[in-house]
């Protein structure tokens, strides 16, 4: 790979790559700005362990001092559970944070970019980004929805959060040629509970199926990212009226304090937590461990095919 000294893959991240064992990638702003110390270094110790317990080998991706680092070692990742001041790094962070030797966590767009410079098709997460309530006039749209229309990496999430405007998510997402796969499921999930009465247009029920379309679409030549929306199980889910009621509020609180840009999603994550005391964290970590697993089990598929 050129760019050597700007990327650093670990090693045995390196071997899994080169011996064609299934790899699955994990974002890391979820440590830097998703979740509190030491949860999140918790959930991206357990995260890790659920990959490898499936098979597959994890690779958590971040930037420290200004490398593209693909798989960290424990240490790391205390590093940047415990860190302050770390960045929230999207696609447009990445040339400035490499340039001036900066820290932080990869948001999805982020991390997708990073895990296909290394040849790794499939990440997990927790909830994608998406078009914010109200972004209609804001131009609040994610990144994430715009790299899934040209990065080939499979992202396996509950779906988006009902922070968000759910319809016109699907709207951009469908304006950009991107597949959005239910796994077991005929309507989009709302990440905290596992139906938002949107539909899904693909369903899949087994890794193997979902395995198959991946690999049609990119064997087609057809570039870019595919959605895979895994509903959190039914008894971790919290009740839709409970998370809604809170939304509103975070959403008052947000807009009071004049929170815009890059900041909107960390402030609205951490309102959930305080207004849910606790439940919409809980729930956080359960979901996004049941997506590494998911992603673990198609990667494998994916490889046997
Ligand atoms: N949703 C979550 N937890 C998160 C994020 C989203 O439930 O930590 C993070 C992801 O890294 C995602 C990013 O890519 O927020 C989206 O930020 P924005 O809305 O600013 O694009
Ligand atoms: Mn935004």
């Amino acid at each position: 790979m050129k760019n050597q000294k700007k990327v650093k893959i670990n090693k045995k991240v390196m071997k899994a790559l080169s011996s064609g064992q299934p790899v699955v990638a994990l974002e890391s702003t979820i440590i830097t700005h998703g979740m509190p110390y030491p949860k999140n270094l918790e959930t991206a110790l357990t995260l890790e362990e659920t990959i490898s317990r499936e098979g597959a080998v994890p690779a958590t991706i971040a930037v420290i001092e200004g490398r593209l680092r693909i798989g960290l070692d424990e240490k790391e990742l205390e590093e940047l559970a415990r860190g302050t001041g770390l960045q929230k790094i999207s696609r447009r962070d990445l040339a400035p944070a490499v340039a001036q030797g900066r820290s932080g966590g990869t948001t999805v767009s982020g991390t997708m970019i990073l895990a296909e410079m290394a040849g790794i098709k499939f990440f997990a997460t927790g909830g994608i980004g998406g078009v914010h309530r109200g972004g209609e006039k804001s131009m609040d749209v994610s990144a994430d929805l715009l790299e899934l229309g040209q990065t080939s990496v499979a992202v396996i999430s509950a779906g988006a959060k009902a922070i968000l405007d759910l319809p016109r998510t699907l709207e951009v997402l469908e304006t950009h040629g991107v597949p959005v796969i239910g796994y077991r499921t005929d309507e989009f999930p709302a990440f905290y509970y596992s139906r938002s009465g949107l539909p899904v247009p693909v369903r899949a029920d087994r890794p193997r199926d979902i395995a198959r379309i991946l690999e049609a679409k990119w064997s087609l030549g057809l570039a870019g990212g595919v959605l895979i929306a895994n509903p959190i199980p039914e008894k971790d889910s919290l009740p839709a009226g409970e998370v809604e009621r809170a939304i509103v509020r975070a959403l008052e609180e947000a807009s009071r304090r004049e929170i815009a840009g890059a900041k909107v999603t960390p402030f609205l994550l951490a309102a959930m937590e305080e207004l849910t005391e606790g439940r919409s964290l809980t729930a956080n970590v359960a979901l996004v461990r049941n997506n590494a697993r998911l992603a673990a089990r198609i990667a494998r598929e994916y490889t046997r095919l």
